[in-house]
């Protein structure tokens, strides 16, 4: 399979990688914005305790199977904030905002969400790759929390990073084999040649990680008999511009977009699970997640 370099080479995105953080940030250290800086990711930061990530899990085994008997995988919840409350209330969560404030400033728009979830044996991994390279827009100045669901452990593969591979922004890229098993769609060979020994991003449930969007990363297979779920929210500021439809199911969190570029969804009503079949729900969302069932150019 050959070698790419752009998924996107006729929107001439800006690819570069910028240093995110305020001057006087309000929840992390100016160490901690440093470190974020300087590894491309951070972790691990408390947000939840164990009754309020107990509840979170609750709500979650309670909507997993209803989109498992909805013809999703457990891969393909995404954007799932648009409809179901209880998605809504986790992403735009105060704790996580504040977080995330610290590093994009006073407008924060939460671009997507996506669960992330690996069953005991479902053999399903998710090799290394770049998040920009997946995505259309430009400037490249997302960060993603990863906010653990469940403990995520070596054994049930947790998130993998390679320290410092940001800081290269684009790193060529291979379609990914039918054997790798990949949740997505491209994979970066010898990771471990763009920055430091890859680090496990091990978690217990209530904590989360920031990784940059330029920041090497993937999962190992489940090798567990306990369930991985993750929640994966990416979040940009209003000096970033969607392409392909991209910026449809957002949600300002935080201050404002005098663009009027980033569609604000406000809070569902209830828990509406997005029809599989629906080009309107179910489409969009896949072709906007990070390339889950489209091809490795999406
Ligand atoms: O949950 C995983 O294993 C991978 C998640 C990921 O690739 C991401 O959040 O960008």
């Amino acid at each position: 399979m050959s070698q790419h370099l752009d998924a996107y080479p006729e929107l001439e995105r800006d690819l570069n990688f910028y240093p995110l953080g305020v001057k006087n940030p309000t929840v992390l250290s100016p160490v901690q914005i440093d470190r974020y800086n300087d590894h491309g990711y951070l972790f691990p930061i408390q947000v939840f305790d164990d009754r309020e990530i107990i509840e979170i899990r609750e709500y979650f085994d309670a909507l997993l199977p209803q989109a498992l008997a909805a013809g999703w995988n457990s891969y393909e919840m995404i954007n799932w904030h648009k409809t179901c409350r209880g998605v809504y209330d986790v992403v735009t969560n105060s704790r996580i905002l504040d977080v995330i404030q610290d590093l994009l400033g006073d407008t924060v728009i939460l671009r997507h969400s996506h669960f992330f979830v690996k069953l005991p044996g479902d053999g399903k991994r998710v090799s290394w790759h770049q998040d920009s390279s997946y995505w259309p827009l430009s400037r490249s100045k997302v960060v993603s929390a990863w906010l653990a669901i469940d403990d995520s452990t070596i054994e049930n593969g947790a998130m993998q990073v390679i320290p410092g591979s940001h800081k290269a922004a684009q790193i060529a890229f291979h379609d990914s084999e039918p054997e790798e098993n990949n949740v997505l769609s491209q994979t970066v060979r010898d990771a471990d040649r763009y920055g430091d020994a890859p680090v496990s991003l091990v978690l217990k449930a209530g904590e989360m990680s920031l990784h940059s969007d330029w920041t090497l990363h993937g999962s190992d297979v489940n090798q567990s008999e306990q369930r991985r779920c993750g929640l994966a929210m990416r979040f940009l500021s209003s000096d970033v511009q969607a392409y392909n439809g991209w910026n449809a199911h957002s949600v300002i969190c935080r201050g404002q977009d005098p663009t009027g570029h980033w569609a604000d969804h406000a809070r569902p009503t209830g828990e509406q699970v997005p029809v599989k079949d629906n080009p309107e729900s179910s489409m969009n969302d896949l072709v906007d997640s990070s390339g889950v069932g489209v091809d490795s150019t999406d």
